[in-house]
């Protein structure tokens, strides 16, 4: 079994969508496996997102992520890392497929919804960042 970290961004909670989109999930026959609700301090939200220190949209994306409870998963089943960014699309919404978490539910970039690793790489170190495992 492969495991991906999910994280539901501050606006799919704000908007009440965080049971749509783990029904989502759910529904392809992934496993959540920990759960953890909250504000992520900003510290760890710059940590995680350090590969954009140097974008101009990093203090946006930081202020964004930091601006409400966030809903961080651990997500498990075969090919987990891919079959989530299938289901979630494209980063940008107004370009997402339809079909796709991103491209039914959002339109604006930074308020795309959720994150998930782009690599079994990234899974580790983002799953032993949020929960301390690997
Ligand atoms: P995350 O990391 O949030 O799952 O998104 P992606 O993996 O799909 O996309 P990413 O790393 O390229 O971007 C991280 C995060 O930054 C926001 N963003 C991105 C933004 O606000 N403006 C931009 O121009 C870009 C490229 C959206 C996702």
């Amino acid at each position: 079994m492969d495991k991906t970290f999910i994280m539901l961004k501050p606006d799919a909670v704000r908007r009440k969508l965080a049971g749509e989109i783990i029904g989502r999930i759910e529904a392809k026959n992934l496993s959540i496996t920990n759960m953890e609700m909250g504000v992520l301090p900003r510290p760890r939200a710059e940590e995680h997102y350090g590969e954009h220190s140097d974008k101009p949209f990093f203090g946006e994306l930081v202020d964004f992520i930091t601006s409400g409870p966030v809903l961080r998963m651990q997500v498990e089943g075969p090919k987990a890392v891919e079959v989530m960014r299938t289901l979630m699309g494209a980063t940008d919404p107004a370009a997402s497929a339809p079909g796709t978490i991103r491209g039914d539910l959002g339109i604006e970039i930074t308020e795309n919804l959720i994150h998930g690793s782009d690599s079994s790489l990234s899974a580790e170190r983002e799953l032993s960042l949020f929960f301390g495992n690997d």
